[in-house]
């Protein structure tokens, strides 16, 4: 095991969204059986060297914007309301892991506000080494968004996307996938815009032009939404780390794209 390094493990960072596992429409509604397929569906890539990263959902996110949590110490109150965001992304982290566990995946939970603190809402520590011997040893390491530390704010939210990025850039990631519940990334919001439409391929360039057209506002997701998805992932990019974008609410999407092959989706790449 000694003398291998970080880049050498060349992980696949996957993300899926708090919108494929999670009702956002309901507060704290699983759905546990999106939840289980796509356990099954990762169970039987059975891909190596292979990251997942959760978003928050209608667990996280209703809670993080009913306490302000994302925008920093300000009232009293809050401190409950940070432990009960924390708390109940560990839930749903937790539905996740035994659906992952009881397949027989070797998956163990990293909690992300346990081993990273921000400073203004951006990764500044990251204790890394246990996800590092995790991935070493053969294991699943899989993280979330969560309520974190920030030096300069007290606390914050940190959203999976930036969790993607960092991770990906910091192990030299072979590829990034992201698991929403739309087919790719639009020009519009395809649930509003009925003409929206979707890019197949996206550069660098297309895709910071993208961002400065899409509009900001996104309900009840105080990460941002898409906008704030395009944002984290243009720093990956830049990296040279290839971003597929795929529907994962439909059934083999993921698992198709683990193992490499074809799919409906966007795919960003450096040029
Ligand atoms: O859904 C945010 O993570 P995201 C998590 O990946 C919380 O943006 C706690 C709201």
């Amino acid at each position: 095991m000694k003398g291998l390094g970080l880049s050498e493990l060349k992980p696949t960072v996957l993300k899926i969204g708090g919108s494929v596992i999670t009702d956002k429409s309901k507060e704290l509604e699983v759905r546990m059986q999106a939840i289980n397929r796509l356990a099954q569906e990762i169970r039987d890539a059975n891909i190596p060297n292979l990251v997942i990263v959760h978003g928050g959902g209608s667990f996280g996110h209703p809670l993080a914007q009913q306490y302000a949590i994302k925008e920093g110490v300000k009232e009293e109150v809050q401190r409950v309301g940070f432990s009960e965001t924390h708390h109940v992304m560990t839930v749903l982290n937790g539905l996740f892991m035994d659906a992952l566990i009881w397949r027989n995946v070797p998956a163990v939970s990293i909690t992300p506000s346990s081993c990273i603190i921000t400073k203004n809402g951006r990764i500044q520590c990251f204790e890394d080494a246990p996800l590092k011997m995790l991935l070493k040893m053969g294991f699943l390491p899989v993280l979330y968004g969560d309520a974190v530390l920030d030096t300069k704010l007290g606390f914050t939210i940190l959203s999976g996307d930036q969790l993607v990025s960092v991770i990906a850039t910091k192990f030299n990631a072979e590829r990034i996938i992201i698991g929403v519940d739309v087919d790719g990334l639009y020009d519009a919001d395809p649930k509003v815009e009925k003409k929206a439409k979707m890019f197949k391929h996206l550069t660098l360039e297309e895709l910071k032009e993208l961002q400065s057209k899409l509009d900001k506002s996104a309900a009840c997701d105080v990460t941002g939404g898409m906008f704030g998805k395009i944002a984290e992932l243009l720093s990956a990019t830049k990296h040279g780390i290839p971003v597929t974008i795929v529907n994962a609410t439909k059934p083999n999407y993921v698992h198709k794209v683990l193992k490499g092959k074809k799919v409906k989706g966007t795919l960003i790449e450096k040029e």
